[in-house]
């Protein structure tokens, strides 16, 4: 039977690509009758220093994000990582299956640390080996994530297979990313290279679910863009990443394809384009940036469907924890 994990770090400033690659597809899976499970990744968040005050809010805040873009906490499982002690097991074990070499190959990783990698946490690169915990203590067969996180999830199908081949066992699925639609890879408002990122120094660089009006179309009328008019195929923005990237951004709020967006807009200039997709945007994230702030009213009501989350996602969990563990000859 599918079943679907994802989850998302409370590391502050959900964004647009967020949104886009990620949470707003989770509420349209769970109502296809699928079992669905998503995470407030608090263990991975902590990866790069968090205030602890700061964690707390943050944690809050995405998991009344998840539920105001549409996921439902009856029908899927929303919890907090930290709560279901599955997860830093099973990393353990995974650590001990998972080659450093693997590790090393790992982008994200590499564009995080830049030229630091000595002073980063070890906690950073072993990441991907954590993430292989959270999808595989479930038994997860289905991974929705954005473009970026694709490698994360190759390398979890990998370890998923050395520790059956490893242990002569056909015991963890291997599970699909599934990587679809248009908005699976945003970008920066100010590189159309650089992905859009939570934790880019700059808050021009990208959409926060939560800012206002007047702030997301200032920061859609400043967005980095080319001299010239939008082309009237997709073939034409080949070379144009900042307007591919709006162009993308367009689609996928719109739920429409890239040609749909250049049938409407082709042959327009950005002075014209900007400020549809600056009315787009707003109409579009003020709901739920709104109703992020009333669920945030009661945070106690959110403590209460995290602990309720977490009790459902460890009567999964542990018994398949238990299992790996007799596979790995611990005695209980
Ligand atoms: N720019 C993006 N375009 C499409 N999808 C994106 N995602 C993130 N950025 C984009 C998707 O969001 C989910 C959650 O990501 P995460 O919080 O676990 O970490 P991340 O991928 O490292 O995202 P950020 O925003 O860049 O966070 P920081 O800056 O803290 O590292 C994933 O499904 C991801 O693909």
């Amino acid at each position: 039977t599918p079943r679907v994990f994802s989850g998302i770090q409370p590391s502050g400033n959900l964004t647009l690509g967020n949104y886009l690659g990620a949470l707003r597809r989770f509420g349209k899976m769970q109502d296809d009758g699928i079992e669905t499970i998503y995470c407030v990744v608090d263990m991975h968040a902590i990866t790069v220093w968090q205030d602890p005050a700061a964690l707390r809010n943050q944690t809050r805040e995405l998991a009344a994000a998840y539920i105001a873009c549409g996921l439902d906490p009856q029908k899927s499982i929303l919890f907090n990582q930290s709560q279901v002690p599955a997860h830093a097991e099973l990393a353990w074990i995974l650590n001990c299956v998972v080659r450093i070499g693997w590790m090393s190959r790992m982008t994200q990783f590499k564009d995080k640390a830049g030229k630091n990698a000595e002073k980063m946490s070890l906690g950073l690169y072993v990441y991907p080996a954590l993430m292989a915990a959270d999808i595989l203590t479930y038994k997860a067969t289905h991974v929705p994530v954005g473009e970026d996180q694709k490698q994360h999830v190759e390398l979890t199908r990998d370890v998923a297979a050395k520790f059956n081949h490893d242990y002569g066992v056909d015991f963890f699925p291997i599970p699909d990313p599934v990587i679809e639609g248009t908005g699976t890879r945003v970008m920066s408002l100010r590189d159309g290279n650089k992905k859009m990122s939570k934790s880019d120094p700059s808050d021009k660089s990208r959409i926060n679910l939560i800012d206002d009006a007047d702030t997301i179309a200032a920061k859609i009328r400043k967005a980095k863009t080319d001299p010239d008019a939008l082309p009237s195929e997709a073939a034409g923005l080949a070379d144009r990443p900042e307007a591919r990237n709006l162009v993308n951004i367009y689609a996928g709020l719109a739920d429409i394809s890239v040609d749909d967006v250049l049938r409407e807009f082709g042959g327009q200039q950005f002075g014209a384009f900007k400020p549809a997709l600056a009315d787009l945007a707003v109409n579009h994230m003020a709901p739920i940036s709104s109703e992020i702030a009333r669920l945030l009213a009661q945070p106690d009501e959110i403590d209460r469907i995290l602990a309720n989350g977490a009790e459902r996602a460890d009567a999964i969990a542990a018994p398949i924890l238990a299992e790996a563990k007799q596979i790995v000859g611990f005695i209980k």
